[in-house]
This record gives structure tokens, sequence and C-alpha cells, in this order.
């Protein structure tokens, strides 16, 4: 794969000159009913209204044509083909493939990566075995009752999507089977979830691919302290999902011992073990199954190479429009689903963990802009909230809106002739013209200036499958966008400075070192904190 410069397209000229005058979606035709329906793209299960993008006809050409010249989608199968893009040429890096695609690429054969997808089957089927020794009554605790809770034990990748996707779906949970995470360090954390439990009745799944982050460690120990208080044997109650060889994989001190694998990137390992055993314990190995599917389906529905038919790649590129040539910093992700609710959270640290970086592969500064700020609540509650700012605020926030035309439980009522679910999202769509059309008024505080780019993706109902689906579709957009602006998606060398100089605090607060003078940065900043 021959990555280039950002700046080195023709297409970006082209559309930095369309940028100088974007569409107006105020004008007396800037929102037909025919552009409406023109701008629309599907993919399984999911419609994406892009009408209320400040968007041209012309400009969509012009991404594609940007598409196209970044050879976006040859990156995205070479990704899939399992080449090795998580380097930086000439430094030292990862250097490993990017396959998570592979963990669901178990219903193709032959999958594109056969080895991968050889392991990723052989820990569905583990998995598929202790479901079913689960529900057999072969594992059960010392009383020979059946576990009702797992608590998933992790932090970052190892706990966002998965407590995302688990917040998602609660709503299929098994009879009797529910799930709670445990992530912070803060001791409140794993006290207040474990103040509300059975410990008898519950296994605890420490998720860690490096098997030696401080955090998770910690957090182990405390649960074992615990267990052992409450006379429960650890090796009944506690499992593993690690990497093969990590300080972790010591299958003897484990319940079970699940394994990821070193190419599937921390915030893209919730369709591995690190996301899987905790969702099969919860909502049964079918569930499991069809998130899978719906996550595999778009991964090979981000192949194609027309825009207009592939909702990931368009998604990205009217990102990159929004962003590089209109010029706005940040994105909003409002979903209008409570299930949604942590789904925010993983796209905060999927999309910044991953295209937040200053250089390019080749270890050069890069010259235009990368990864914008991502943030993102529930609607209808963020409209309560902090909507006034995205209205008529002076910083322009683009949005994406994802919702369903269907609720999860079904229990819904008519209140003045319309349902709860027909209000949502009702809501939601008349936030999507609002802040395209605006609307003027004689009065200035009561005016809207509109234009203010959004878009919709909608499907019908939030299931397992779905919930795959939208899970790929922002994988695969972050991942476009990196290889459109020649970043390296697929490390993050930023977070590993912090995690330097916390080790060093913490052994000047232990003793193991003792500092010369005590006027060095780290010994102020604790003194002055009154931390001794
Ligand atoms: C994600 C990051 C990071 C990682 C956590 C947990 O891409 O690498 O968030 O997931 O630091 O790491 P472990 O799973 O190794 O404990």
């Amino acid at each position: 794969m021959e990555f280039r410069d950002f700046s080195a397209y023709a297409a970006v000229g082209r559309l930095a000159a369309l940028a100088k005058a974007p569409h107006d979606l105020t004008a007396a035709a800037g929102l037909t009913a025919q552009r409406i329906g023109a701008m629309k793209a599907s993919c399984c299960g999911f419609d994406l209204l892009y009408a209320t993008q400040r968007v041209t006809p012309e400009v969509v050409d012009a991404l594609q044509e940007l598409a196209d010249e970044a050879g976006l989608v040859a990156a995205c199968a070479a990704m899939q083909q399992g080449a090795v893009l998580n380097r930086i040429e000439g430094y030292a890096s990862e250097n490993r493939q990017v396959l998570h695609t592979a963990c669901r690429d178990v219903f193709a054969e032959p999958p594109l990566v056969p080895a991968a997808t050889a392991k990723a089957r052989r820990e569905l089927d583990k998995l598929r075995i202790f479901l079913d020794e689960l529900a057999d009554g072969t594992v059960t605790n010392a009383q020979g009752q059946p576990f009702t809770t797992m608590v998933q034990v992790g932090i970052g990748g190892s706990d966002l999507g998965p407590r995302a996707l688990y917040l998602a779906l609660k709503a299929y949970a098994l009879p009797g089977r529910a799930a709670q995470f445990i992530a912070n360090v803060d001791p409140d954390d794993t006290a207040e979830v474990l103040a509300g439990l059975d410990l008898s009745r519950t296994l605890f799944n420490v998720v860690s691919k490096s098997g030696s982050t401080l955090e998770t460690l910690t957090n182990e120990q405390l649960v074992r302290a615990r267990l052992a208080q409450e006379g429960l044997d650890p090796a009944r109650h506690l499992m593993a999902v690690t990497g093969e060889g990590s300080p972790m994989d010591d299958p003897g001190t484990y319940l079970r011992s699940f394994y990821m694998e070193d190419y599937v990137g921390g915030r893209y390992s919730a369709t591995s073990m690190v996301g899987l055993v905790t969702l099969g314990f919860a909502l049964g190995f079918e569930a499991v199954m069809a998130i899978l599917q719906g996550a595999h389906e778009v991964d090979r529905a981000a192949l194609e190479p027309d825009i207009r038919a592939n909702v990931p790649l368009l998604l990205a590129l009217l990102g990159i429009w929004n962003h590089n040539f209109l010029g706005h910093a940040t994105v909003a992700v409002l979903p209008y689903s409570q299930a949604l609710s942590r789904f925010p959270a993983h796209l905060q640290q999927c999309d910044m963990e991953s295209n937040g970086k200053s250089v390019t592969r080749h270890g050069k500064a890069v010259g235009w802009q990368t990864g914008p700020v991502v943030w993102g609540e529930p609607g209808t509650n963020g409209q309560h909230a902090f909507y006034q700012l995205i209205h008529q605020g002076t910083e322009v926030v683009p949005v994406e809106f994802i919702g369903f035309r269907y609720s999860q439980y079904g229990l819904d009522l008519e209140v003045a002739g319309t349902s709860s679910q027909q209000k949502l999202i009702a809501n939601m769509l008349a936030q999507s013209l609002a802040l395209a059309l605006g609307k003027r008024d004689d009065n200035p505080a009561r005016c809207f200036p509109g234009n203010r780019p959004n878009s919709v993706l909608i499907a019908d109902r939030l299931t397992p499958r779905t919930m795959g689906a939208l899970l790929a579709i922002y994988e695969h957009r972050i991942a476009f966008q990196g290889f459109c602006w020649n970043i390296n998606s697929f490390d993050q060398e930023g977070v590993q400075l912090g995690k330097v100089l916390a080790t060093r605090l913490l052994d000047l607060l232990s003793g193991r070192m003792v500092s010369a003078e005590s006027t060095t940065p780290e010994e102020s900043m604790l003194r002055q904190a009154g931390i001794e």
C-alpha cells in the first residue's frame, strides 16, 4: 500500500475551492423534497440521510475523487487481507497487521485471512462450550447454583466497547443474567459495583490484552481480596481474556482463559473475546453470532467503491468535508436511543485515540487537520442541556444523529395521538431540520443561523445484528479517515508519557524512589496537591 500526503491530492484543491461557497441550506430551495430523497445511502439495515449536510452533488463527486485518488477502499481491503498497516515507516512502531475484521469473517468460506479467522473460530468454539456448560449446570458455584452476574474488569478498549454494546443490548439479556463493569482504579468504582452483588453467584472476567495494565491488575487484586474475605475460591469465580503469553496467561489461576491476538487493537476489540465473553454470558451465543454477522456484513459493504453506496466511507468523507474544508473542530454523535448511552464514549476513544495524531505514516509532521474532537450524549436529554450551543453558539458543531424506528421493549403508549417512540424520532428529525434550516426573527436572540451540518443514520430497531453493523460502520469510518489523512490510526503512543510519569509519582509515594532534591516537578506537584 502506498499512502500519500493529504495535501498532495488534486481532489483536495478542488474541494478547497468548492468550500469557499458551500451549499446554503437556508436558501429558498436549499432543502427540497427532491434533495432529501436523493441524498440517501443505505447499508446493512441502516439508511443515511445526508441532505442536511452542506454538500452539493458536485462536492460529493469531488469527495468520490478524493476517495479514489487516496485509494481508500483499496486500503480497507488491504487491511482486511492482513497488510501490516500499524506502522510508521522508518521508526520503531508496533509493526502489526490490523485484523479486527478477521474476528467476524467467520461466516465466509474461505475467510480473507484463514489463519486469523481460524483462531477466532477456536475461541468462539471455546465460548460456545463454556456457555453451554453454564446453561446445563456443568459450571456452577460451590453450592451448585448458577452464576447470575459477570463483572468485566478492564479499562480503555477492554471496557468501553464491551460496556457500550452490553448497555445497547441489555434488553435482550437472558433471564437471570446481567453484566457489570469495573474500569477505574478509583477504589470507589470497585466498591460501588461489589456492594450491590451476591459474590457467590458472580463471575469476574478480567480482560487485559497486555496482561499488565495497572488499573486492571489492581482491581483484580481488590476483587480477589473480597472473594477471599467471603470465603470464595477465586479460581472458581475469576476468568481471563488476554494475549497468549501475557503475564495474565496463567490458566491454572482462572476458571477459564480466552485469548485475543496482538493484531486486534484494544479499541477495535469489542468483537473479539474482549467483548464477546461478557456479551455471551449476558445475552447468549446466538446474540454473539448476530453481532458478528452485522459487523461482517458492514466489513464487506465497506469495500464498495461508489461512495454513494458505501455508508462508512460516505460518513468518513462528509466528516472530512466538515473538518478539513469547512473548518469545524468537533463532531457530536447524538443517539436518539437511551440504550446507546455509552456509544459516544466508545467512539470518543475509538476515534480520538485512532486519529488524534500529528505525524504521517512516514514520521513527518502533518500539514493538515487530523481527527476532530468527538463527543455526544443521548437525545432527547441533550436537547434540554447543550443544544443551545449547537443551534446558536459561535462554534459550529457538525452532528451525526442515530435513531431507530421501533423501540427494543415495545412498551409504549399513545399520548396526545403519538407514541413515545414517535415523539423520540420526531424530535431527532426536527433537530436535524432546525440545525439545517435555521429561522429568521426580528429578535436577534431568537434567530437561528441554520447551515449547521448534520446527518441522520436510522435503522428499524437496535438489535444484536444492527448493533454489530453500527459498531463496524463507525470503525470503518474512523479507519477511512485515518487512511485519507495518511496517519497510523492503529497505534496510541500519546498515552505513554502520562503512564511513565504516573509510575514515577507512585515510586516516590511508595518510597521505591528517593529523589535527591525536593524541587523536581513530580515532588512539587505531590506536595502542593497535599498527597504524601
Ligand atoms: C486501545 C488502547 C487502550 C487499551 C487499554 C487496556 O486501543 O490500547 O485503551 O485497550 O489501555 O489495555 P489492556 O487490554 O492491555 O489492559
